[in-house]
């Protein structure tokens, strides 16, 4: 049995995940760095690069995204990209040092016809060396299988927060909704990365309520991003109340914990983070990062910035790891 499949045979309760998060800071990080230490290297970070393939016009209501068509001043509509547009990128990110190239489309669910081209971007990605992940929205019927067949590696799908407190942040497509179509990449014989976003004004309950809903997925996640919300002007959630740095990092430490054997990835957020607070997450398990000038729509760090953090702490970039 490998590592995951171990990681998931204890069920998580919510009491269980709430006395985590309520340990003393320093009985925390210890604990959640020990068991860093016991799966990876403590010193390496796995770097993805984000594209986004499609951006604007979307058809879902999730109150964070700048994509999303209900929200005023939401980003422009654009066509989805050619494929020679998408490997430039992938070719750029491939010599910046990231090992994975994370395409990102803002669509409720691919069409078949353009889930014909992402295939192909797949393909020629996947052909310069680069591990592969897409985040396309909901699969149905066969495209989780096509996605593997073209040799994609990863599909990002988020649970983004509890199901308690979902309601609250998206209409147009429900929990179990997303639940299937994990269930779904997962048949397929994909990677999952499935996390979420912190900072919405959701309780540190609601926060236990995710951790656990992902530690519970069996297998666990291959790649678990943790979002720190990017407040953006026009989407419901601008002016939604800044979450202490601090519970961001119990945040991470806890998902290290639960999941020991996953990538637990410092996601969006870390242009409005000190390199301090940067250390502390990569310290409590924190080992993969978005490498590059942009997310999807919004800003995060340079690569000379990134680069000067790293020197700084002795952190180096995970090697490419073929499938
Ligand atoms: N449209 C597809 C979907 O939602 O499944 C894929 C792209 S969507 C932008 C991918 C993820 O980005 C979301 O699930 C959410 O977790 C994250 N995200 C979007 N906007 C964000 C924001 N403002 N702050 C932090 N994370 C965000
Ligand atoms: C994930 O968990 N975070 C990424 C990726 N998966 C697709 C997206 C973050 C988006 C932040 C807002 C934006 O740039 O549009
Ligand atoms: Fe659309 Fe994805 Fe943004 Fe939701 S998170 S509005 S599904 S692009």
């Amino acid at each position: 049995m490998g590592n995951l499949a171990l990681a998931a045979i204890r069920t998580w309760k919510i009491v269980d995940i709430e006395a985590l998060f309520a340990l003393p800071f320093n009985d925390l990080l210890f604990q959640a760095h020990t068991v860093h230490r016991q799966h990876f290297d403590p010193n390496t970070v796995q770097l993805s690069t984000l594209l986004s393939i499609k951006t604007g016009g979307c058809a879902e209501d999730c109150g964070y995204c700048p994509q999303s068509a209900h929200h005023e001043g939401s980003v422009e509509k654009e066509a989805l990209i050619s494929v020679d547009a998408v490997l430039s990128a992938a070719r750029a990110a491939k010599a910046a040092g990231a090992s994975r190239f994370c395409m990102g489309a803002a669509w409720r669910s691919p069409k078949d016809k353009d889930l014909t081209s992402v295939l192909d971007m797949v393909r020629e990605v996947k052909a310069l060396g680069l591990e592969t992940c897409a985040t396309l929205g909901m699969l149905h019927d066969d495209q989780a299988d096509r996605l593997k067949d073209a040799g994609l590696d990863y599909y990002n799908h988020n649970l983004d927060t509890s199901p308690e407190f979902y309601g609250e942040i998206i209409t147009t497509r429900s929990y179990q909704d997303r639940l299937d179509t994990l269930d779904k990449v997962r048949d397929a014989g994909l990677n999952v990365c499935c996390g979420g976003i912190v900072g919405m004004g959701e309780s540190r309950t609601e926060r236990a309520g995710l951790l656990a809903q992902l530690a519970n997925l069996t297998p666990q996640p291959e790649s678990v991003p943790i979002n720190m919300l990017v407040r953006v002007e026009g989407t419901p959630l601008a002016d939604a109340p800044a979450l202490d740095p601090l519970e961001f990092v119990r945040t991470i430490a806890v998902a290290r914990i639960l999941m020991p054997a996953s990538h637990v990835r410092l996601s969006a957020g870390r242009s409005e983070m000190s390199e301090a607070v940067q250390a502390l997450c990569f310290f409590a398990g924190a080992n993969s990062i978005f490498y590059g000038e942009k997310l999807l729509t919004t800003g995060n760090p340079d690569v000379t910035r990134d680069e000067a953090l790293f020197d700084k702490l002795g952190l180096r970039a995970e090697g490419f790891r073929s499938a």
